[in-house]
């Protein structure tokens, strides 16, 4: 008998590179889907017809109920959030009760249904929580153990997130896992957050399309690996005997400055100020200003480690982009 895997967020990056990684692996694959008209809805349908989508979303409790009922899973990870950290500035009640009031939705939703001792739970925790003050591990990281203090709407709601996962993990005796994922991207990545909006723009510009990229603060650093390394992670997260949290990340960090030179480079451009203009429109409330994790539990207890380095996280992203922005020259 094949496992069966609820995933919601199938639609973001993670959606897809975990049920991707299920599929391959023999899971049944349900998928929820939320919205009247989701455009996204097609995408998935035609680019991954294995898996069936469920209608609903985090915000609704009886859709949740629904979907648990349909799916019968033996597997939810919790994927779905309002995942922006700018646009959570601007929505901090909407994220509150997607990205915090959710992850309490979707955990009832199990519960009620009988499923609490039968169905493993992932949630997308982040390294957001952390918030880059109290960087109190200098030069070694961010580890499960570290000091939270969340800079943002986004992170606030992904605190009550971890802490109501840990919650029915401690009352209900959930096997219910916390991945305290730092910054990771890929093919897939929205196009909104900066180390895909560099890639496109650059491939753009390398094709003549567009002349000059806009951003924000170009100081921040991040600690960034590639999605489809992570998404394995959490899959090992449920594959243990007992629950618990996981920080994965690369254990380097890297200034948006580093990802323009290595991104620039790639089009065979050497200094990329010229074609850069930063827009305060971009700029954030509070910053956070460093991230860097330490995944040595990851790798020890679940015998994960991180394949894609930085430099060849860049040029995945721009050679993808270059692909997919060359067909639009009109000739
Ligand atoms: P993403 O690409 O932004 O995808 C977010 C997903 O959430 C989309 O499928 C979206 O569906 C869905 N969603 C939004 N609001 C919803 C609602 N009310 N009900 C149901 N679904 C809803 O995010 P990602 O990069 O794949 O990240 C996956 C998860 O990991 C997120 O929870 C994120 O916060 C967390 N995380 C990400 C990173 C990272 O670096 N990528 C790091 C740490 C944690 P629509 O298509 O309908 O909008
Ligand atoms: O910003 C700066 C910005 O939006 C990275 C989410 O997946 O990872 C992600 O959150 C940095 C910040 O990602 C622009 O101020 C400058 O310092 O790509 P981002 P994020 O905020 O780190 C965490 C781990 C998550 O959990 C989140 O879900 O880049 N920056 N200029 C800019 N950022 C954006 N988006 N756009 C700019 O123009």
């Amino acid at each position: 008998m094949s496992k069966v895997a609820l995933i919601t967020g199938i639609t973001g990056q993670d959606g897809y590179h975990l049920s991707e990684l299920l599929n391959n692996k023999g899971y049944k694959v349900y998928g929820l889907i939320r919205g009247q008209q989701n455009p996204k809805k097609i995408i998935v349908e035609q680019e991954q017809p294995y898996i069936d989508l469920i209608e609903g979303d985090l915000t609704d409790p009886a859709s949740l109920v629904q979907a648990i009922e349909t799916a019968q899973p033996d597997e939810v990870y919790n994927l779905a959030a309002v995942s922006h950290v700018g646009y959570s500035f601007r929505n901090p009640i909407l994220t509150a009760e997607v990205t915090g009031k959710g992850v309490l939705n979707l955990l009832e939703a199990i519960r009620v249904t009988g499923g609490e001792k039968k169905v493993r739970f992932y949630q997308a925790s982040t390294s957001e929580m952390f918030g880059g003050l109290d960087y109190n591990r200098p030069g070694k990281g961010y580890d499960e153990n570290a000091l939270f203090h969340p800079r943002s709407p986004y992170g606030a709601a992904k605190l009550y997130g971890h802490w109501i996962t840990k919650n029915y993990r401690e009352s209900y005796g959930m096997h219910a896992s916390c991945g305290i994922l730092f910054n990771h991207e890929g093919e897939r990545r929205g196009i909104e957050f900066v180390t895909r909006k560099i890639s496109n723009a650059v491939a753009k510009i390398h094709l003549g399309l567009q002349d000059h990229i806009e951003l924000g603060n170009l100081d921040p650093k991040r600690d960034w690996g590639y999605a489809g390394d992570y998404v394995e992670g959490m899959w090992l997260m449920l594959q243990q005997e007992e629950p618990g949290d996981y920080v994965l990340a690369t254990g380097e960090t890297h200034s948006i400055k580093d990802f323009l030179e290595l991104a620039f480079k790639e089009i065979g451009v050497d200094d990329w100020k010229p074609y850069v203009r930063q827009n305060p429109k971009f700029m954030r409330p509070a910053e956070v200003d460093i991230l860097l994790g330490n995944p040595e539990k990851a790798e020890r207890v679940l015998g994960w480690k991180r394949k894609v380095d930085f430099e060849n996280l860049v040029k995945l992203m721009v050679k993808h982009d270059l692909e997919l922005e060359a067909p639009r020259i009109i000739t």
